[in-house]
């Protein structure tokens, strides 16, 4: 019975075109070391000095992962440890304890926990203004809700996101009121090796991220300071306060995603974003209405569709996804409701992984436009064309 269950969704997914924005599939040899011993195992605390006998071998394991996490990830410290990005952001949230955060509106991209999450943890939130012309932050709004609002932490990045957040306009701005920027690069990571901005180097104190989306590992979270004060309140924060035990079997399997992007890493977050704006072009081309055309779409792994014009986001999804062509609805920033937002979020990562490129994405917004009229018959096309893409690359 769950044989089947698995294996259907196995060979489901294997004939889809995944366009989630927020997965991605692990190399082979990553995914064989998912499956290991430790995933049996307890190592609560931090290397050599555990509250548990018999994780010589996961101290030698996460001491070399978090070492290898510092020097391709471009941080001075690393905690390979939360099990998840909103792990991530709660331990970081709480560690920097305050008594208002300021986030962009979820509409506009934050994820659920910097608002929810951070007012779980006590905090009052008050929002950055988002300026719908330029999709992004607006700048002297922000400045101005910091200077009147003189939050504890400022987040920038968001779940929807196309154009890098203002970090390093917005550091100084809040350092003069004592505030920790946060930046959360959950979608972006994998994209810092060379076609994003590293925001610590922009002058975030903090970089928060999940470990399975543009940067493709296991799921996961990780959190990367700038300074060892800092980063020792977060780190001695996240055990005993957010995890107990963590989930150690996806070390060995982040240790080896983390040294393929080594080699590929900044290769493959070019051609991810190079993908996302031809895809966006393709898409506009014919018909859609993609976001931000004056801006060039997108500068990272996603794009953004308006599709009121289509019969709104659910609409549009659930339609899609009976054509084999998965991605999700998505708020756009003047939306309220996300159970029927105006619009779909779409991310080419996962494709790049198998090997596409500008002509597959053209081809692309050819089923993607036949399939809303008549998703039934082009499901047979989105098989036969993902087929041809099996091999994950950018690993070897
Ligand atoms: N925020 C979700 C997403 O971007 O899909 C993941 O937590």
């Amino acid at each position: 019975m769950i044989e089947g269950i698995v294996g259907r969704h196995e060979a489901w997914r294997r004939v889809c075109i995944n366009l989630i924005a927020s997965e991605n599939v692990m190399s082979p040899r990553a995914e064989a070391l998912y499956v290991n011993d430790m995933m049996h195992r307890y190592a609560e605390g931090k290397p050599g000095k555990r509250y548990y006998q018999g994780a010589r071998y996961v101290d030698e394991l996460e001491e070399y992962v978090t070492k290898k996490a510092e020097d391709v990830l471009g941080a001075p410290f690393a905690d390979v440890r939360p099990i998840s990005g909103t792990i991530a952001n709660l331990s970081t949230f709480y560690a920097l304890g305050g008594r208002t955060l300021a986030h962009v509106p979820l509409p506009s991209g934050a994820h659920i926990s910097h608002e929810f999450g951070a007012r779980a943890l006590g905090y009052r939130t008050v929002e950055i203004p988002f300026d719908v012309e330029e999709w992004n932050v607006d700048v002297d709004g922000a400045m101005r809700v910091i200077e009147d609002e003189e939050p504890d932490v400022v987040v920038l990045g968001a779940s929807l996101y196309l154009f890098p957040h203002p970090v390093a306009d917005l550091a100084d701005a809040a350092r003069s009121v004592g505030a920790f920027v946060v930046h959360d690069s959950a979608h972006v990571l994998g994209l810092q090796m060379g076609a994003f901005p590293n925001p610590l180097e922009e002058g975030a104190d903090v970089v928060t991220a999940s470990t399975h989306k543009t940067f493709p590992g296991p799921q996961g979270g990780i959190v990367l300071a700038r300074e060892r004060e800092t980063f020792k309140r977060i780190y001695n924060t996240t055990f005993p306060v957010f995890v107990s035990n963590h989930h150690i079997h996806r070390l060995a399997a982040l240790g080896a995603t983390l040294e393929e992007m080594e080699r590929h890493g900044e290769r493959y977050a070019r051609d991810v974003v190079r993908n996302a704006k031809a895809l966006a072009e393709a898409l506009y081309e014919r018909g859609w209405q993609v976001v931000a055309e004056e801006r060039g779409f997108t500068e990272t792994h996603q794009l953004a569709v308006d599709v009121r014009d289509k019969g709104g986001g659910r609409h549009v999804a659930e339609t899609l996804e009976r054509a084999n062509i998965i991605l999700n609805k998505n708020m756009l920033p003047w939306d309220r409701d996300p159970k029927d937002p105006s619009g779909i979020r779409i991310g080419v990562q996962e494709m790049t992984r198998f090997g596409m490129g500008r002509s597959e994405m053209e081809h692309i917004a050819d089923l993607m436009t036949r399939a809303l009229q008549d998703p039934e018959r082009v499901r047979a096309d989105v098989v036969d064309f993902r087929l041809e893409y099996q091999e994950v690359v950018y690993w070897r």
